[in-house]
């Protein structure tokens, strides 16, 4: 199982689309360990997109995730980090494919609605930033035996 940082950004707020993204990764099979709504602080977002530092759209991608509220969520899955990836879609809103968030839901190149960790150091870092290790809850779902065949151990 792997555990992804999902951040739905100021524009799935404000534009009401919160609902239905979180509504697709739960019937893909994901499930929430962590959610949360938050302001994102400046100190926040200039860790968090570090990265990105000297980038030409840089001060605006911190002013952007820095100005309105957020959703951000742990997802875990099988390989939930390629998974969520390809149901966000491409980074820009013009070139991501019909069927996926961005692609569905989105236009600009900046306000693409979602953020998803792109590796497994960069989730376990991003989880830290936003979460603290009791705002994560592990639990049994019911449906688990129907959402992986488990029948060989591993859910597969
Ligand atoms: P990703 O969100 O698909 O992983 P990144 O390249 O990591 O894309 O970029 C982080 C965020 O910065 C994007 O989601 C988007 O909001 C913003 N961004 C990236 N490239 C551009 C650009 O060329 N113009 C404006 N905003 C951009
Ligand atoms: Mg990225």
């Amino acid at each position: 199982m792997e555990r992804t940082l999902i951040i739905l950004k100021p524009d799935s707020l404000q534009r009401g689309l919160s609902g239905r993204i979180i509504t697709r990764f739960e019937e893909k099979g994901f499930q929430i360990v962590g959610m949360k709504v938050m302001k994102v602080s400046r100190e926040l977002a200039e860790k968090h997109y570090a990265v990105h530092k000297g980038k030409p759209f840089y001060d605006r991608l911190v002013a952007y995730i820095t100005s309105s509220p957020v959703v951000v969520m742990v997802l875990q899955a099988v390989n939930a980090i390629t998974v969520s990836r390809k149901m966000m879609g491409a980074t820009f809103g013009s070139k991501a494919e019909p069927g996926t968030i961005r692609g569905d839901f989105g236009l600009s190149n900046s306000y693409n609605l979602i953020h998803g960790s792109d590796s497994p150091e960069a989730a376990q870092f991003e989880i830290g930033l936003y979460f603290k290790a009791d705002e994560l809850i592990g639990y049994e779902r019911a449906t688990e035996r129907w959402v992986y065949d488990t029948s060989a151990g591993d859910p597969e």
